[in-house]
């Protein structure tokens, strides 16, 4: 059997050591990438367009769907203004973003969101965040944590066992995570629920209310954690691997 086509989105970026001061860079973490080939599926990464057919065309070719973290959101996309701590903005790519997530969870492509994964589909459907966490809530937790991405940095409180994110890990109540993220949900987009969140409530995992569709997204990274090693964290992407050829499976 051919291996599932996972689609990775990709994301955009200047000035990278000041070798590309006047281009846009589209790049994609190793990670995401080491994370579907360990859990057996072929990765795909799909090009910032903001051009829809050529997203839709992306996603006839794939099986399932990875929108990995990056820049902040355009708060304009969510009738907010652009506040003092929010960071660099690429409102085309979030225009891919949002163009790649509304058709994958309409066309039910098992998906994974991750980090500003999560804040642009919350977004996609009707969600509000915080611009910057520090800034707009009380919290002594270092959610932007870049320099140690490779470690758990704070603990979730597992708030829904049923959840398909405990299904697939294993894990339940509460369990450590790293955290590379300075913003994050404020208003949860009604299709969504709430399923781990941090000591300082702020939501770090969420699914979709009708859990017959396969859709994960975490504030947190379990691709640099999969790709260190982390078991539980793999299965997660095992376990959408797994869902694809078994829904193919049923269609023999
Ligand atoms: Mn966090």
């Amino acid at each position: 059997m051919n291996k599932p086509i996972i689609g990775i989105s990709s994301n955009t970026k200047s000035d990278f050591d000041g070798w590309f001061t006047t281009h846009v860079i589209t790049y994609v973490k190793s990670e995401a990438i080491e994370s579907v080939i360990k859990a057996g599926g072929e990765p795909l990464i799909i090009p910032v367009t903001d051009n829809q057919e050529l997203i839709d065309n992306y996603l006839d070719k794939i099986d399932g769907l990875i929108i990995t973290g990056g820049h902040d959101v355009y708060p304009l996309l969510y009738d907010d203004y652009v506040s003092n701590e929010c960071g660099e903005l690429y409102p085309k790519t979030d225009y891919y973003d949002i163009g790649l997530i509304r058709k994958a969870i309409a066309n039910k492509i098992p998906t994974i969101v991750i980090c500003r994964g999560v804040q642009i589909t919350n977004v996609a459907f009707g969600g509000k965040l915080y611009q910057d966490l520090h800034n707009e809530i009380n919290t002594d937790i270092k959610h932007h944590a870049p320099k140690e991405g490779n470690i758990n940095v704070h603990g979730l409180n597992i708030i829904d066992e049923e959840s398909l994110f405990c299904e697939l890990t294993g894990l339940k109540e509460r369990i450590y995570v790293n955290s590379i993220h300075h913003q994050g949900i404020k208003e949860l987009a009604d299709i969504f629920k709430p399923v781990a969140k941090s000591d300082d409530g702020v939501i770090e995992i969420i699914e979709l209310k009708d859990s017959k569709q396969f859709f994960v997204g975490t504030q947190f990274h379990p691709e640099i954690l999969a790709s260190l090693g982390n078991k539980p964290m793999l299965r997660l992407f095992k376990g959408m691997i797994a869902y694809i050829k078994g829904r193919e499976d049923d269609n023999d």
